[in-house]
């Protein structure tokens, strides 16, 4: 292993990779981003700039659903550490291009670990698991050990890529971990997952924008941390002597309505005088509710969670303020 660790990310530009590749940086790493090509060049990197780190960073050009582009970036990249995030990553797409999720969450997930069986066996591997694969839960609280039951496309993909580097790990004696991660937001969060759709939305109103707010499900609730605590926990598998699974979550669950009240309140506003229900945003199936243990983390990788829910909400209704303020 060279004194310098390279870390090889794939999803870099999206929420999660951006705060890894920050937090890697931080640790010294040479970071190595997966990217595919994208008519959007421009604007592809925004998450990285918006850290300031986009010019740290070694891009290669990839994608993976093709396994072609994945052996050449790792015999590139030559990487002591692999974290898997790219996703076909929103739920609610997932019934509209389910053949896409497969083979992209799924199937692109079997690519990388042939990739690394292939060209990089000794590298750690890390896999971007979730807690939506306990959908219809069985437990009320979900741990390493709960059943799945996935309930859309989405978390039936995520459940073969699950699958996938547990049997790698078994088969081929890969260092893969994979991290069972219940919802995480932040400021870089996708506009259209429901935390940043809200507090955006806040912003908006809060600056006399626009009026209301329509929402789908407002019952159904969520473990919500903070990503920046998220991809801590990612690298803490890794550098673990040996491969294993675990449950990150905050042990905390609240609605969305609840997160409605935080985020409006935050600004002074009541929730109820804005938000309605519009039936589009309802899911064929819907998860109705998510809690997951994290004691094998706190107790295997000495992980916690720093950032409260009522911290991470004024985070995000306060950058979405600063950002529409400024434009
Ligand atoms: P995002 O949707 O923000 O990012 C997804 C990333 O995957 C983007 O960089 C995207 O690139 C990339 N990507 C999509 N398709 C491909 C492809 N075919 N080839 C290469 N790259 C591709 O997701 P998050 O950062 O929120 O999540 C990271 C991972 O963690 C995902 O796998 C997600 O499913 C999983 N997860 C997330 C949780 C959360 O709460 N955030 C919880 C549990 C799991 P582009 O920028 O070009 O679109
Ligand atoms: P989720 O996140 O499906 O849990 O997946 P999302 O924020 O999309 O939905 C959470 C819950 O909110 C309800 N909801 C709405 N959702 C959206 N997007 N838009 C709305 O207007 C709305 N109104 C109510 C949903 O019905 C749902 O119950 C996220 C993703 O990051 C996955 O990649 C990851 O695996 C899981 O979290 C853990």
């Amino acid at each position: 292993m060279s004194a310098t660790k390279r870390a090889l990310v794939t999803g870099l530009t999206g929420q999660d990779g951006a705060y890894l590749a920050q937090l890697l940086l931080s640790k010294g790493y040479e970071v190595h981003g997966l990217v595919r090509r994208s008519a959007s060049a421009d604007v592809i990197d925004a998450r990285l700039r918006w850290l300031g780190i986009a010019t740290e960073i070694h891009f290669h050009d990839g994608n993976l659903t093709d396994l072609s582009s994945l052996l050449r970036v790792m015999g590139d990249a030559r990487p002591d550490e692999v974290y898997n995030l790219a996703a076909q990553s929103f739920v609610k797409s997932s019934w509209q291009q389910p053949i896409l999720t497969g083979n992209v969450t799924a199937l692109g997930a079997g690519n990388m670990l042939e990739a690394v069986r292939l060209a990089a066996p000794k590298a750690r591997y890390y896999q971007a698991s979730s807690s939506e694969m306990y959908g219809l839960i069985q437990e009320p609280m979900q741990s390493e050990k709960t059943p799945f039951y996935p309930r859309s496309p989405y978390a039936v993909a995520k459940l073969y890529a699950h699958w996938m580097t547990v049997n790698y790990r078994e088969s081929f004696g890969l260092h893969a971990s994979s991290g069972i991660l219940c919802n995480h937001e932040s400021p870089l969060r996708g506009i259209e997952f429901v935390t940043r759709k809200i507090t955006d939305g806040v912003a908006r109103i809060k600056l006399g924008l626009q009026e209301k707010l329509a929402l789908g499900n407002l019952d159904a609730s969520r473990d919500w941390g903070h990503a920046r605590d998220y991809v801590r926990a990612m690298w803490l598998m890794l550098q673990q002597d040996k491969a294993d699974d675990y449950v990150i979550a905050t042990g905390r669950t609240s609605s969305i309505r609840d997160f409605c009240k935080l985020a409006f309140g935050h600004v002074g506003l009541n929730y109820e005088n804005h938000v309605y229900v519009d039936p589009r945003f309802l899911r064929p199936a819907e998860v109705e509710v998510l809690l997951g243990d994290p004691t094998k983390a706190r107790e295997r990788l000495g992980w916690t969670f720093e950032c409260s829910l009522e911290q991470m909400v004024a985070e995000m209704v306060d950058a979405d303020l600063a950002r529409l303020s400024m434009k």
